[in-house]
């Protein structure tokens, strides 16, 4: 059987990578993800400038999910490199390096110090940080600037899309500009309200939602662009917990899946999945992956 896939030049040895935010700046955390049996690691959002993000609380779980308003904390881009660095020692997964830049001056800074990442991703759809995400996501013209400046490095750019926006006109843009592939979506904007302080629970007011209760919105997204754009590499992410969660969104035309707030659970849930995707495909006569891509645009 073929779990191999083609990400925009990257070679994954199967389809599950873990999406950006999860694991923080941890060597240590991408490296157990590794031996858990994951294809690829994307790091967290780096700035050019370090950020402290949010006051707390900046998590608070909910009954449909977990709502985030980390605010982007990171220690900048240089010492970020230092720990890509030092990742790409230690791990032999690729390594996506995800860049937070609002102009393409700042973009190519950033991407300047991780040049040791295999892929960017462009993350401009972050639904709670001011400048960096969903205002910036909806300048289609000044993401192509942006995409055009990382297109420079040499390396593969994926731009992570949100499902605010006008997504679909943006992705139209970013390809004209050089995007090699999507990851769709970045968690959607929403907020919790503690009754009896009578004001909201999160620091920063409005935080991200993430886990099951996106998971159709995300699928929805995914299985959109593959229908607009069926040859251009999709990440679907968004409330993955299980096998069938992961299949459906290669079925949406996905070639890889990231796995985000199921990863607080524990690792285990990367062997649950890959192994119920394998016996999905042995149960249905499937060889490869990519005989799966896209299948439920055939119906
Ligand atoms: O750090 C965050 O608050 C954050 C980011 Br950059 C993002 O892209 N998505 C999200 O839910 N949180």
């Amino acid at each position: 059987m073929d779990f191999r896939v083609d990400l925009a030049g990257l070679r994954l040895k199967n389809p599950l990578i873990v999406a950006s935010g999860v694991l923080g700046v941890s060597v240590g955390l991408m490296k157990r993800a590794e031996d858990a049996g994951i294809a690829a690691i994307t790091m967290k959002t780096a700035t050019l400038q370090a950020r402290q993000g949010h006051p707390n609380p900046v998590v608070y779980e909910v009954d449909c999910g977990l709502l985030n308003s980390m605010g982007l904390p990171n220690p900048g881009a240089r010492e970020m490199g230092f720990i890509l660095e030092e990742a790409k020692r230690i791990l032999s997964v690729p390594i996506i390096a995800s860049v937070g830049a609002a102009t393409p001056e700042e973009s190519a800074e950033v991407a300047k110090y991780l040049m040791k990442a295999d892929a960017f991703e462009l993350n401009a759809s972050c639904p709670h940080v001011k400048g960096l995400g969903a205002e910036l996501i909806s300048d289609p013209e000044a993401m192509a600037l942006i995409v055009g400046s990382l297109k420079n490095t040499g390396l593969p750019v994926l731009v992570k899309l949100s499902a605010h926006a006008d997504w679909l006109h943006v992705a139209g843009r970013v390809l004209d500009a050089g995007a090699d592939g999507f990851v769709a979506i970045n968690t959607l904007k929403g907020m919790a309200i503690d009754v009896y302080a009578r004001k909201p629970v999160l620091g920063g007011v409005y935080g991200g939602l993430s886990g099951p209760s996106i998971h159709p919105v995300a699928v929805r997204v995914v299985y959109e662009l593959h229908r607009e754009y069926p040859d251009v590499p999709i990440v679907g992410v968004g409330g993955v917990e299980k096998w069938t969660d992961a299949v459906e969104f290669i079925l949406a035309g996905a070639r890889a899946v990231g796995v985000a707030t199921a990863l607080r659970k524990g690792f285990q849930v990367v062997d649950e999945i890959l192994r119920g995707i394998a016996l999905y495909m042995r149960e249905n006569g499937f060889s490869s992956i990519d005989e799966i891509v896209g299948l439920a645009h055939r119906c």
